[in-house]
């Protein structure tokens, strides 16, 4: 009851923070164990499958259950080749260049709006995905800021772009000096990356991941499209630039390693790198961080291209995907919570009970929901974060 109280909260700030500009984001979810199908739960007919069976995915990486996948062949009898892509530009470059050759894509929604209104994704064969009742209305209103009456988008995931750190490391590299009230200075305060440069500091590889949360550290709309916004947040990271150890979009391995000990991350992915270096033996704690002046939300969600070979099987996979069973799996396993409402109740209670996967409403209140790019404006992002990046 309590979550049913918070998805609320967070539908009414995401929907009261997105009226002044384009797209807004959803609520959190629950937990189960994962998949191998149970009893059919309905499309009248059953799931309807092209002649061929074979479903081509492509997706982030990190971002699926073990074992759902092949679940999923064993039920359907379909071969799923599953392919991934590290930023959104390399998928939104994929789908413009045509001939794709993938089913289902998983593009974020800030990129997604764009997508649709360019024609390239198809609509989804909702009669054949009954398992869409699933999800929680409130997350799917969201949604239709990038995609109006929810024709091609439903969530895989959502979760949000913050700083995680190795705090056992960071504490030690920054001396007596305090941790910062806000999290953003660690990454991006001279004060603080000079010392943590010793212990590695890691940024996300791309524009649309960088260039937002600059602008939102120096006070500018994270959505911004003015280009003097850009100008002054290159300015901003030029300063930090030299402390920068690397640049990855997969950097579980990087932060569980030891080789980063602060990051600019994806809240999964960072609670991934705990376990994982929980399970390597490593007594580091490692966080996500909530910082004081918010995070940004993203959402990931599944569309099927508009040239799919396969658009029945894909349905039938995001069909599957949607029982509650696994939706719950996505948030048990991979860290990041669903816009499953059915499946919220089965997350494990020390998922569920993680704030930086459910966050509580109060902390919800200060983060950032996601809108949308003009193709001018990513292009003007793209040259800020080349120059920031080449040291120019
Ligand atoms: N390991 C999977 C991470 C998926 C992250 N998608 C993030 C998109 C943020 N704009």
């Amino acid at each position: 009851m309590k979550k049913q109280v918070l998805a609320l909260a967070i539908s009414a700030i995401l929907l009261a923070a997105c009226g002044k500009k384009e797209e807004p984001v959803a609520a959190p979810a629950a937990p189960a164990p994962v998949a191998a199908a149970p009893a059919a739960p309905a499309a009248p007919a059953g799931p309807v499958y092209d002649d061929e069976k074979v479903l081509n995915i492509y997706n982030w990486p990190d971002y699926v259950p073990e074992g759902m996948i092949a679940a999923f062949e064993k039920e359907s009898g379909i071969k799923v080749n599953y392919d991934t892509f590290e930023t959104n530009e390399a998928l939104h470059a994929k789908l413009v260049a045509g001939n794709t050759g993938y089913d289902i894509v998983v593009p974020g929604t800030v990129f997604a709006k764009g997508q649709i209104e360019g024609g390239l994704l198809q609509p989804l064969k909702k009669d054949q995905i009954p398992n869409l009742a699933n999800m929680d209305p409130a997350i799917m209103a969201t949604l239709t800021k990038a995609d109006p009456e929810n024709k091609h988008l439903v969530p895989w995931a959502w979760g949000f772009t913050t700083v995680g750190i190795n705090k056992t490391k960071v504490e030690k590299a920054l001396g007596g000096m305090a941790m910062p009230e806000n999290a953003w200075d660690l990454v991006f305060k001279p004060e603080y990356t000079s010392k943590l440069k010793s212990c590695g500091i890691a940024y996300l590889d791309s524009p649309t991941e960088i260039i937002p949360v600059a602008l939102h550290y120096i006070g500018k709309d994270a959505y911004s499209n003015d280009p003097a916004d850009y100008k002054a947040a290159g300015e901003m990271l030029a300063k930090v630039r030299k402390d920068v150890r690397l640049f990855s979009s997969t950097m579980i391995d990087d932060i569980a390693g030891g080789k980063a000990c602060v990051a600019i991350g994806w809240s999964g992915d960072v609670n991934i790198a705990a376990a994982r270096a929980t399970e390597n033996g490593s007594k580091d704690v490692i966080e996500a961080m909530l910082p004081s002046t918010g995070a940004l939300i993203f959402f990931d969600t599944m569309a099927v291209t508009k040239d799919a070979k396969h658009p029945n099987n894909a349905a039938a996979f995001i069909d599957f995907y949607l029982r509650p069973e696994n939706a719950a799996l996505m948030s048990n396993e991979m860290g990041y919570p669903t816009g499953n409402k059915a499946g919220v109740a089965q997350v494990k209670p020390e998922i569920a009970s993680n704030k930086t996967i459910f966050v509580e409403a109060d902390y919800f209140a200060k983060m950032i929901p996601p809108s949308s790019f003009t193709n001018e404006a990513r292009e003007a992002m793209g040259n800020t974060y080349n120059a920031f990046k080449k040291g120019k």
